[in-house]
């Protein structure tokens, strides 16, 4: 099926062939993407555009060696995936950066206390994710926040009373869609016209705040037909297991542990891999000539019986034992 691209598709691809930084580049490459018929024709197009957009938001956001010392903004993606910790003014995004990692950011009871952004790592199990704070957003962004959002894997958007968080959500959302932006539900394939999707995940903070259960139902009720929500509390600590495991889970990836035929896995490191990886993938990403000998392999996990043999195209699950055979 012909692609039948439209000629500002192609004008704005010679801006994306010219462009000279990595912004730049993912700003023309949305662009042309939001351009982009959607049909049969320009799958693969659309396919492959996804694909570049994935691959420029993983360059390291850092040059190395003397005096390309990266400006503090500009943070190297570490662990298995990053998380941009977002929201309106004062809902207790550095608290929960706090009570999360062990970095420690300025926490006050005023708005617009954090200025710039920080990371920090947060331990879940046996991975770490990488937790990004961010000045709270409002209609002005500083130049590198909207990079700094399209370079995320995900975004943990923070709500709060005392404002009505459902408020917070329409602002947020309105002003993410100026930078084409939006946070959509992993769930949810449906992508927003013309917008480039973020897996998001609400944190409804301060739930210690909305004592009336029925209050903090109600609330979450309504956000949940937006995307998911946790309520937690990161002064008192409530809620906060189950975050850690949501902010993994957000990623969209699974653990995988290898074992060498006839010795016992190593449940301490994890292969942090996307969802839907097939066992010859993992093979090839653990060694190419291992992808290249690989014949079969033994899997112990949820979805199989012990030491169930599979084939190349066996589809990797969370928590799954893989015992490679070339
Ligand atoms: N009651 C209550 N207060 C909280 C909670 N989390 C944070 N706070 C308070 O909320 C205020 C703002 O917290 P911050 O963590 O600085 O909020 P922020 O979103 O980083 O604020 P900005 O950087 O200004 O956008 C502080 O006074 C915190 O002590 C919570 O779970 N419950
Ligand atoms: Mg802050």
């Amino acid at each position: 099926m012909p692609a039948n691209l439209p000629p500002q598709y192609f004008e704005v691809e010679k801006k994306y062939r010219a462009a000279k930084s990595v912004s730049e580049k993912l700003r023309c490459l949305e662009e042309m993407l939001a351009i982009m018929p959607k049909h049969k024709g320009t799958d693969k197009l659309r396919a492959d555009l996804r694909r570049r957009m994935a691959q420029l938001r993983d360059l390291g956001t850092t040059r190395k060696g003397p005096g390309r010392r990266a400006p503090v903004y500009l943070i190297e993606k570490e662990g298995s995936g990053q998380i941009a910790l977002i929201g309106p003014p004062n809902t207790g995004k550095s608290s929960l950066l706090a009570a999360l990692t062990k970095a420690s950011p300025q926490i006050a009871d005023y708005p617009y206390t954090t200025r710039l952004p920080l990371a920090g790592m947060m331990l879940f199990e046996n991975v770490q994710v990488q937790l990004v704070d961010t000045p709270p957003l409002g209609d002005y962004l500083e130049p590198w926040f909207p990079d700094l959002l399209r370079r995320a894997d995900a975004w943990a958007l923070v709500l709060a009373p005392p404002g009505d968080p459902l408020e917070q959500l329409d602002t947020i959302t309105r002003i993410l869609s100026t930078y084409r932006l939006a946070p959509v539900s992993p769930q949810n394939q449906n992508t927003p016209e013309n917008l480039t999707p973020y897996r998001t995940l609400v944190i409804l903070n301060r739930a210690d705040l909305l004592p009336d259960p029925e209050e903090l139902d109600l609330y979450l009720e309504l956000l949940r037909e937006r995307l998911p929500t946790l309520a937690v509390s990161a002064e008192q600590r409530t809620g906060l297991p189950e975050l850690k495991a949501a902010l993994f889970d957000l990623l969209g990836k699974v653990r995988v542990y290898t074992r060498p035929p006839g010795k016992a896995a190593d449940f301490k490191s994890p292969f942090v891999i996307p969802r839907n990886t097939t066992v010859a993938e993992l093979a090839d990403l653990i060694h190419h000539d291992l992808g290249r000998k690989f014949k079969f392999a033994r899997v112990w996990g949820k979805n199989t019986f012990d030491g169930q043999r599979v084939q190349r195209d066996y589809l990797l699950q969370e928590g799954d034992v893989v015992e490679i055979h070339t």
